[in-house]
C-alpha cells in the first residue's frame, strides 16, 4: 500500500463524488452529462454499425492494422488490476495497471468508430479507478463516466473523431499517484485510409517511478511522495521496468525492413528526448499529430503525449533506444534494444560494434549475469536437497551480482578486465593496494579516493568519486573484484560495509 495522508479509498470516493456532483450541475447549464441519457439518435447510429471486439496487446506488441474501410462499433474490455511486478532485477513494486501490464494494453481503432468501453476493476483492487483517454472528445475524456469501484464494471461510449496516437491514463484522485503507479497506455486511432504500411510495429512507453529505496535496492519498494513532488525519480524506464527491452526481450527486425515505433510517455513528470542510437528517424509524426517531420535524430515526447517514428534499418547490429537525457538511460533504466539481423553493408557502415562501452551493466554481459544468477538459484535448490555445499554457491551468486554492479558502476574507469588506464585509473586487477586492507577498500567505494597512492609500484594521483551503493551492493562488488582479475581474497559481507560506513 502507498502511504497516503487519509484513508485512501475514502478520500478518492469523496473526491469523485464531488466531481460527479460538479458535472451534474454543469449539465444544468448546458454541458454534457456524465450519466448517459437514452438517446434514440445514438442507438440508431450504433445499430447501423457492424460490431467487433477490440484486440488488445501488451507492449512491445501492437494489434494488427485495421483493414476495413468503414466505421464499426468496437467493444473494448479493459480490466484494472493492482499487481506486484518486477521494476528492476530483484526490485518489486505494486503497480496499478490497465490489463495487468505497464504500460496498459494497446488499443487500436479507426477514425469514426464508435467505441463501447467496458472498464472493470478487479475485486482484489484496494482502490477505485477510471480512465481518461486523450482520444475522447468530451469532458474528462471519459474519466467520470468510467469511475469504477473494486469488483465493479462501467460502460461508456465515444466516437473517435480525430485520428492520432493518444495516451490514456487513470484520472482518479490523487491523479498523479495513480499515473506514477503505472496507470497509462496508448490508443491508436487510425486515419481513414490507414497509416503508411511498414514491416514491423512496436509499442514503447516511457514512465518514471519514485521509490523509497535507491536505484537497484532489492525488495518490495514503496512510492515516495517527496521525490515525486521534486520530480526526482529513481527509475525512468521503457515498458514498465528496467531491462524490459534488453537482451532476450529486445525488439527485432531484419536488414531492409521498415520499423514503426509507437512511442508514448506516461510521465507523470518528465519529458522524454527519445532517440535510437545509430538510427535516424526517416519520418516522425510530431507529437503524433499530422505534421510529418523527416530525418530527425531525437524527438520530444511530452508527459501525457506520444509520437510515431518510422525508419528503415540498413545494417545489422544492436540499436539502443534511449531517453537522451542520458543519466536516465544509463543510470535509471530508460534503455532498450532493437536487434537487427542480416547482411552487413560495409559502404553504409564499416563495422566494429561499441555495445559494451555504451551499455555497461545492461550489455550482453549484464544480461548474461542475470541468466547465470537464475541458473545458479535453480542449482542451489538441488544442492540443498543433496549436499551441504550451500555457502560456496551463495558466494557464486554474490559474485554474479557483484559482476553486474562492476559492469554498471566501475568498468568505465577500471576497465573490462580491471586493467585500468596507465597513469590515470589504477588497476583493480592483481592490485596490491586493493588486497592489502579490506576496510580501506570498502572506504574507497563508499567515500571515494583522492590524492597520491601507489598501486603495484606505480604512482597515481587522481580522484575517484564516492559510489552511491547500498551495503549489499558494496559487499557484492568488492567480493567480485577481490576474487576476480587475478585477485584471490575473502568475501565481503554487508555487515562489514555497514561497520565501515558507521565508523566514519
Ligand atoms: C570515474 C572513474 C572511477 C569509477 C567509476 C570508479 N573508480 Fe575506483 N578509482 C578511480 C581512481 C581515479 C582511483 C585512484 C584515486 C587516486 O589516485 O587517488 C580509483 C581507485 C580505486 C581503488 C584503489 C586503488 C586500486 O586500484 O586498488 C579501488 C579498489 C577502486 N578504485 C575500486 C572501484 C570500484 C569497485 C568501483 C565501482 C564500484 C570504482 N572503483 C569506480 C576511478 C574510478
Ligand atoms: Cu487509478
Amino acid at each position: 500500500m502507498k502511504p497516503l495522508p487519509v484513508h485512501p479509498a475514502r478520500a478518492v470516493l469523496a473526491a469523485s463524488a464531488l466531481v460527479l456532483l460538479g458535472s451534474v450541475r454543469l449539465f444544468a447549464v448546458g454541458e454534457a452529462a456524465t450519466t448517459a441519457v437514452p438517446d434514440a439518435r445514438k442507438a440508431e447510429f450504433a445499430a447501423s454499425l457492424p460490431t467487433e471486439q477490440a484486440v488488445l496487446t501488451a507492449a512491445p506488441h501492437v494489434p494488427p492494422p485495421i483493414t476495413r474501410d468503414h466505421a464499426a462499433r468496437v467493444v473494448v474490455n479493459l480490466e484494472v488490476r493492482e499487481v506486484v511486478k518486477q521494476l528492476a532485477d530483484g526490485v518489486d513494486y505494486t503497480f496499478w495497471t490497465f490489463g495487468g501490464e505497464v504500460p496498459g494494453l494497446f488499443i487500436r481503432v479507426r477514425q469514426g468508430d464508435l467505441i463501447e468501453f467496458h472498464l472493470s476493476n478487479h475485486p482484489t483492487s484496494k482502490l477505485p479507478h477510471n480512465i481518461d483517454l486523450h482520444a475522447v472528445t468530451g469532458p474528462g475524456g471519459g474519466a467520470t463516466s468510467s469511475f469504477t469501484a473494486p469488483g465493479h464494471s462501467s460502460v461508456f461510449s465515444f466516437q473517435a473523431l480525430n485520428p492520432g496516437l493518444y495516451v490514456y491514463h487513470c484520472a482518479t484522485a490523487p491523479v498523479p499517484i495513480h499515473v506514477a503507479s503505472g496507470m497509462y497506455g496508448l490508443i491508436l486511432v487510425e486515419p481513414h485510409g490507414g497509416l503508411p504500411p511498414v514491416d514491423r510495429e512496436f509499442y514503447v512507453m516511457q514512465g518514471e517511478f519514485y521509490t523509497t529505496g535507491n536505484y537497484g535496492e532489492a525488495g518490495l519498494q514503496t512510492f515516495d511522495m517527496p521525490k515525486a513532488l521534486d520530480e526526482r525519480p529513481n527509475y525512468v524506464v521503457f515498458n514498465g521496468g528496467v531491462g524490459s527491452l534488453v537482451g532476450d526481450k529486445a525488439i527485432t527486425a531484419e536488414v531492409g525492413e521498415t520499423v514503426r515505433l509507437f512511442v508514448g510517455n506516461g510521465g507523470p513528470n518528465l519529458i522524454s528526448s527519445f532517440h535510437v542510437i545509430g538510427e535516424i528517424f526517416d519520418r516522425v509524426l510530431h507529437e503524433a499529430g499530422t505534421l510529418v517531420n523527416e530525418n530527425v535524430q531525437t524527438t520530444l515526447v511530452p508527459a501525457g503525449g506520444a509520437t510515431m517514428v518510422d525508419f528503415r534499418v540498413e545494417v545489422p547490429g544492436t540499436y539502443i533506444l534511449v531517453d537522451h537525457s542520458l543519466f536516465r538511460a544509463f543510470n535509471k533504466g530508460a534503455l532498450g534494444m532493437l536487434k537487427v539481423s542480416g547482411e552487413p553493408d560495409a559502404i553504409v557502415y564499416s563495422g566494429k560494434e561499441v555495445d559494451e562501452v555504451y551499455l555497461g551493466g545492461q550489455s550482453a554481459a549484464g544480461s548474461e549475469t542475470v541468466r547465470r544468477e537464475e541458473a545458479l538459484r535453480a542449482e542451489r535448490e538441488d544442492v540443498i536437497a543433496a549436499n551441504p555445499r550451500i555457502t560456496e554457491i551463495d558466494t557464486e551468486i554474490q559474485m554474479e551480482r557483484g559482476k553486474r554492479i562492476y559492469f554498471a558502476s566501475c568498468f568505465a574507469c577500471h576497465g573490462q578486465d580491471g586493467e585500468g588506464i596507465p597513469g590515470v585509473f589504477p588497476p583493480v586487477a592483481d592490485s596490491d593496494y586493493l588486497m592489502a586492507d579490506k576496510d580501506r577498500a570498502i572506504r574507497v567505494i563508499l567515500k571515494g579516493l583522492t590524492g597520491p597512492i601507489t598501486v603495484n609500484g606505480k604512482p597515481y594521483n587522481s580522484a575517484m568519486p564516492p559510489q552511491d551503493l547500498t551495503d549489499q551492493q558494496v559487499a557484492d562488488v568488492l567480493t567480485f573484484v577481490m576474487n576476480s582479475f587475478g585477485n584471490r581474497g575473502e568475501d565481503v559481507t554487508p555487515a562489514e560495509v555497514k561497520a565501515v560506513r558507521t565508523a566514519n
